[in-house]
């Protein structure tokens, strides 16, 4: 395989996709020295086939706002590799939605799902829809318009959608309402992130971040630390801060920073239980400002407006929010502040200038394919539930969730451990989940 090669062909044939160029980039690097041991992958054309998409769908979403005005968004489902079980992966609604961006996740999905232990192919959806300052009754309509298109191209064993940035459990309610309106279907297993009495798994809500620090306590307990009394920067207030706060918390860290589109929010006495809380009813507000932190706790959280988490002093950076939200300087500002660990929670949220700076400067770091997989595994849990008809406790479901992320620290420690015995994350992530994703491509012969 010659990577470079492969990127330029690429690049001529989907300039300006530079979300999707980045992530195909950084996993062929990674994989390129295991590649090149296997010809049985090269003469397979594997890469060149498991970097293009299955099929995308492109659809015109028009909907009615409360004004009456007609509005319409684009609507897409990227079906990105089906190689280890059906399609699987978020639906994100946000203002910056392109097929670039959707193409990324989708890849990144696709490996990510194959480090989780479970078999899910891998997507991803949304719309360029802007859920900032509309309404509930906009969100059911816009809901309501984008699964009349989508209905078709999804399905319990086909493709299984679930929420992402701008998409939680109201939107996931709405969704599979007109879903089930229009197929005339009633397996709650086409859409995972469900309400918990209508087949949504208990802990799903919570299971990106807490996975993430189990991800965190497994690389930090590898490296001989321990996550008691550490300082730790979230980036977002979203669904997947809000779920890392809690456990980070729970393990006796202290978190000092949330952050948002309009700045940071300092918090030198650690967050509370209190204003976690509150962060749900800063998300449901739909006004995407952190600010409303400070002003609800006033003299305990500090608003400092066009800041970011970064300039936090802290000892463990999660970046929970976008993807290249951490850039090279936000690396250099970390380690000036004496961060010594960032583990991505985020999709591809660190820059590979960043990432390259961690790598080289004795900072630990780990990749969002790795950290934050037990979100979607969480998700394969509840179609498994779903498929038998039950419900599992929540100590059920925790103890799988640890399982996982216990076993994705493993895959990343036996394919990355470098030969001066630190651990390349990057490297680890991406060579486990291609291995499994080429292995049953191979297997399954040229399609
Ligand atoms: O990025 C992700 O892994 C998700 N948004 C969750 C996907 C899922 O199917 O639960």
């Amino acid at each position: 395989m010659n990577t470079k090669n492969i990127m330029a062909s690429l690049q001529a044939k989907y300039p300006g996709e530079n979300e999707y160029l980045q992530a195909v980039q950084e996993v062929l690097e990674s994989i390129e020295e295991v590649y090149n041991q296997h010809p049985e992958f090269e003469r397979a054309k594997i890469v060149e086939r498991m970097v293009e998409p299955d099929r995308i769908f492109t659809f015109r979403v028009t909907w009615v706002d409360d004004r009456g005005e007609v509005q319409t968004n684009t609507g897409y489902r990227v079906q990105f590799n089906s190689a280890i079980g059906p399609y699987k992966g978020g639906l994100r609604f946000h203002r910056a939605v392109t097929p670039s961006m959707l193409k990324f996740l989708g890849f990144e999905q696709t490996f990510k799902n194959a480090l989780t232990t479970l078999p899910m192919g891998g997507a991803k959806g949304g719309s360029d829809f802007d859920p900032k300052g509309k309404t509930d009754e906009e969100i059911m309509r816009f809901c309501q318009a984008f699964m009349w298109e989508l209905w078709q191209c999804i399905g319990p064993d086909q493709d299984i959608p679930a929420g992402d940035v701008g998409v939680g459990g109201r939107e996931i309610g709405y969704l599979y309402g007109m879903y089930k309106k229009l197929a005339r279907q009633y397996n709650t297993g086409v859409l995972t992130g469900k309400g918990a009495t209508w087949g949504g798994s208990i802990l799903r809500p919570e299971a990106t971040g807490f996975g993430a620090l189990y991800f965190t306590q497994n690389l930090l307990h590898h490296a001989g630390k321990d996550i008691k009394g550490c300082k730790v920067a979230v980036s977002g207030f979203g669904n997947v801060a809000w779920g890392a706060c809690i456990k980070a918390l729970e393990l006796g860290a202290k978190v000092v920073a949330i952050s948002g589109p309009d700045g940071v929010c300092e918090i030198p006495d650690g967050i509370t239980q209190e204003m976690i809380d509150y962060m749900l009813v800063m998300r449901a507000s739909n006004r995407d400002r952190v600010e409303d932190m400070a002003t609800r706790f006033p003299g305990k959280a500090l608003f400092t407006p066009g800041k970011k988490a970064w300039s936090v002093k802290c000892d463990i950076a999660l970046p929970c929010a976008f993807q290249n939200e951490l850039a090279e300087a936000d690396a250099k500002e970390l380690k000036a502040n004496g961060c010594w660990c960032c583990c991505e929670v985020s999709n591809m949220g660190c820059q590979p200038a960043a990432i390259h700076f961690f790598q080289h400067n004795g900072i630990l770091f780990a990749p969002g394919k790795a950290v934050n997989a037990g979100g979607v595994a969480t998700s394969g849990l509840e179609m498994t539930q779903n498929a038998e008809h039950i419900s599992w406790s929540g100590a059920e479901v925790d103890e799988k969730l640890h399982f996982i992320m216990k076993s994705i620290h493993e895959q990343c420690v036996k394919f990355g451990t470098q030969p001066d015995g630190t651990v390349d994350y990057v490297k680890g992530a991406n060579i486990a989940g291609f291995m499994k994703v080429a292995q049953a491509m191979l297997e399954q012969g040229t399609l």
